[in-house]
């Protein structure tokens, strides 16, 4: 019997997205929701059971006490196909990092002369953690240089990454002491496939030591070298005033989706957008300008450094197509269902793949190159303004908010200190007298398998009310954004009284956005900076803090999950576990990981759970560090004149009383 489908109302949190799955329904169209509605997940490869790494099999492994045809355990199984799901996340985010590599080092030796240093603090900056000696040489011989070593990184045959040493002494000292410390990025990952390939490493605890040895090669590695030279390339980011939602797409315009992970190109789309030749073109067929808008961490990449707003998260990718007002979806790489192709072909959208990674079949597909970065992306924007003559009926809901992004570490040390006293004690300090109660990173992805981003809403919004902060990356930042959170007045209307109070001062959103999956390394730098500066511990395992991916889908998210942990952090992620199948498994993760590194991994599928046992983890730590216990009603006496007096101003002028001049 065919499963009943939910109604859009049950399916998503998102009003816009809502009015669009109403829509869907009335056109017959399918989307992610309802497939996921109509397929019900295998139950035995659900929980991590199926074994499928040789031909004896595949095995189906049902109980516990069941062995593959070699005689596999169950933990072994489960071990392994987790070990391979982090693996495999590691490896997106690192081969992201390699490729900023690349384009530094031809922009740098003049071979992609539309790219350039456009950060040389933070080159310098990275020059000094990668051992780069910076004595006075041209920029892009530094540059050069720093993108050599960054290569190097990848495949050195001697050695640990370089960056480790950028976590607490503590934290270093457990890594080398467990024997975790990963040698360079793409070595743990390829070790992990030998080691889970048929008859090797057949001890389950023995394989998850590997695995948090990859995601730290992730965390540690690809990703803080990903987020680091788009930093050097496209700048550090700091506030900027943007928009988020599929309102934000325009009826007269041409709207131009890009979707997927990396900058290289959309920051070349962005400038495209801007070339008054390319401006007049769109004007001859008829659009009254070009309007770009993003989708899923290439969204979060543009909108850091640019403001280009937020179209939506994960599970509005197809939704934006559904609303026949977007001309071209160009895509990059991961995230991208390949169902966008065939439901663009209902509609005059084109989806032009650009990586030489990624091609779906039926899209167009156009290489990038970044020796001729801005010429592909004219041609890529000339290629949607051709479509906008064809555009037929549109319906884009009215959905769209404001939010403040932009909350690189680097800004975050200035808000709380301005030039000359940037530092985290502010923070600690906050932490310390309860103000602020601890800290939550609520990160990752949405699943169509749970209400879209009712979790992230639900969770962050208990959060405010018990003056907890929160960072956020990725689609659950775009989840928060469009729900109003990452504004400075959302304190006013959803923070406590303590976490009112700091954020007040500082004009700061309860929320923070941090930017895309690959910047989960600013909060490992955050955490770091926090543990060195005092007063909350030595360790990041230490601080007051928990990280949660409730929505989460991807193989990426269990390796930034799995860095965290092994960072010292305690980690939920949400609704389903991929190692339900072994209790062995389960143990090892939780109570065996923080016996060994202090951080715990869980899946948790409950709401309530998942805010309970976050906020007694942050008492927990609290009192280990002998803080004050938390009592909210000690707070919420000052500012809220000020507050009162902003709150009905217009945006513009809300956020120059908060921040002073912000980029638009
Ligand atoms: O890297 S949060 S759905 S878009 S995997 Fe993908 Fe998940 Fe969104 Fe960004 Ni991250």
């Amino acid at each position: 019997m065919a499963k009943k489908r939910r109604t859009p109302v049950e399916a998503s949190r998102d009003p816009a997205s809502v009015f669009m799955l109403e829509l869907a329904e009335e056109s017959g169209f399918e989307t992610a929701f309802s497939r996921a509605d109509d397929m019900s997940p295998c139950p035995i490869g659900e929980k991590g059971m199926c074994c499928r790494i040789c031909s004896m099999g595949p095995c189906r492994l049902v109980k516990e006490g069941d062995v593959g045809v070699c005689g596999a355990t169950l933990s072994t199984v489960v071990a392994r196909n987790f070990a391979r799901m982090i693996a495999a996340g590691a490896a997106a985010h690192s081969d992201h990092g390699r490729d900023l590599a690349h384009t530094l080092l031809a922009a740098a030796q003049g071979n992609a002369p539309d790219y350039g240093v456009r950060d040389e603090a933070k080159l310098r900056e990275v020059a000094g953690y990668l051992g780069v000696e910076v004595n006075g040489q041209p920029v892009n011989e530094l540059a050069a240089e720093v993108a050599r070593v960054a290569l190097d990184e990848f495949g050195k045959p001697f050695g640990e990454i370089l960056y480790l040493k950028r976590a607490p002494e503590k934290r270093q000292q457990i890594w080398r002491e467990l024997g975790i410390e990963p040698r360079n990025i793409d070595r743990e990952v390829v070790e992990t496939f030998h080691r889970t390939h048929m008859g090797n490493d057949q001890d389950a605890e023995h394989i998850l030591d590997h695995a948090m040895r990859a995601g730290l090669s992730d965390g540690w590695g690809g990703s803080m070298l990903a987020t680091d030279l788009s930093d050097i390339l496209f700048g550090t980011p700091s506030p900027v005033m943007s928009e988020a939602n599929l309102g934000v797409l325009k009826g007269n315009e041409v709207n131009i989706i890009v979707h997927g992970h990396e900058p290289t190109l959309s920051e070349m789309i962005v400038a495209a957008a801007q070339d008054p030749e390319v401006l007049a073109y769109a004007e001859e067929k008829g659009a009254d300008g070009i309007n770009l808008a993003g989708i899923c961490c290439t969204a979060n990449e543009t909108l850091m450094r640019q403001g280009v707003p937020l179209a939506g998260n994960f599970l509005q990718q197809e939704l934006a197509i559904l609303t026949g007002a977007v001309e071209a979806m160009v895509v990059d790489v991961q995230c991208i269902m390949q169902a966008v192709v065939s439901l663009s072909q209902g509609f005059h959208t084109e989806v032009i793949t650009t990586s030489r990674k990624a091609k779906v079949e039926g899209a167009t597909h156009i290489e990038f190159d970044e020796h001729r970065a801005l010429e592909i992306a004219k041609e890529v924007v000339k290629r949607a303004i051709d479509r906008f003559p064809e555009r037929a009926k549109t319906n884009i809901p009215s959905e769209r908010s404001d939010l403040i992004p932009g909350f690189s570490h680097e800004y975050i040390e200035y808000a709380l200190g301005g030039t000359y006293r940037g530092s985290f004690r502010p923070l600690n300090e906050a932490i310390a007298a309860g103000r602020i109660r601890g800290v939550v990173a609520n990160i990752g992805c949405n699943n169509p398998r749970v209400c879209h981003d009712s979790l992230h809403k639900d969770v962050v919004k208990t959060f405010l009310e018990n003056d907890i902060l929160v960072v956020e990356t990725g689609c659950g930042a775009i989840a928060c954004a469009k729900e109003g959170y990452l504004t400075p007045e959302a304190a006013f209307e959803y923070a406590g009284p303590g976490l009112r109070e700091v954020c007040e001062a500082i004009g700061m959103p309860p929320v923070l956005h941090m930017g895309s999956c690959v910047d989960n390394s600013r909060i490992l730098t955050v955490l770091s900076q926090m543990a060195s500066e005092g007063g909350l511990g030595d360790d990041i395992s230490d601080i007051p803090a928990v990280g949660m991916a409730p929505e989460w889908m991807s193989e990426k998210a269990l390796s930034i999950a799995t860095y965290a942990v092994a960072s010292g952090a305690y980690v939920i992620m949400g609704h389903h576990s991929p190692v339900a199948g072994s209790e062995v498994v389960t143990e090892l993760i939780s109570d065996g990981w923080e016996s060994k590194v202090g951080g715990r991994l869980e899946f948790i599928d409950n709401l309530e759970e998942i805010v309970e046992r976050t906020i007694a983890h942050i008492d927990n730590k609290r009192e280990a560090l002998g803080l004050s216990e938390y009592d909210a009603s000690q707070w919420g006496r000052s500012g809220d004149a000020k507050m009162n007096q902003l709150v009905d101003l217009p945006l513009e002028e809300r956020i120059e009383a908060s921040y002073g001049t912000v980029a638009k």
